[in-house]
């Protein structure tokens, strides 16, 4: 597994499966699990310890509401974090947001979007990160960068379908 998306409940995944999906296009191995800061945080710093000797490269953190997963999950390991703020129903996810972006200095994490957009892009900045010592992958990414740049200049009018 190069890459473990992690989340902190079970209702995240929705959200979470964009990140999977993403990962599965660029043909990267991946596992996700439910590890929560707050429900289980033993079992959080045993998985962010163990983490690099286990072969994971980058860690997927997504949560919502008080969202200390990526935060915590960075601090029990060095490998790069990336947060993915899940939408909450109080806040519409602003809450999520802001739990994980204001990180101290000196442990990073990286924050993506609320919502399902901050999960694919967190697929693809990870699939990005994996890519700076892989050629192979770095072109397969080039590819879909510029199938997408293509499409939009394809279809300029908006009232088209
Ligand atoms: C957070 O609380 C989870 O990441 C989730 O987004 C939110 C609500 O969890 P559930 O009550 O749906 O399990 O820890």
């Amino acid at each position: 597994m190069k890459v473990g998306i992690i989340m902190g409940s079970k209702s995240d995944w929705p959200t979470m499966q964009n990140a999977a999906q993403m990962l599965e296009q660029f043909g990267i191995a991946y596992e996700t699990k439910v590890v929560s800061a707050h429900r289980t945080p033993h079992l959080l710093a045993q998985y962010a310890e163990q983490a690099c000797e286990r072969g994971i490269k980058v860690i997927i953190a997504g949560a919502g509401g008080a969202a200390h997963l990526p935060g915590m999950a960075a601090a029990f390991t060095s490998l790069p974090v990336l947060g993915v703020p899940v939408k909450s129903k109080a806040l519409n996810g602003v809450d999520s947001l802001l739990s994980i972006a204001q990180m101290p200095k000196g442990v990073a994490v990286g924050t993506l979007a609320i919502g399902d957009p901050g999960a694919a892009n967190a697929g693809l900045l990870a699939a990005q990160i994996l890519a700076t010592s892989d050629v192979e992958l770095m072109a397969k990414i080039d590819a879909f960068r510029k199938t997408q740049t293509e499409t939009v200049l394809a279809n300029p009018d908006p009232s088209e379908d």
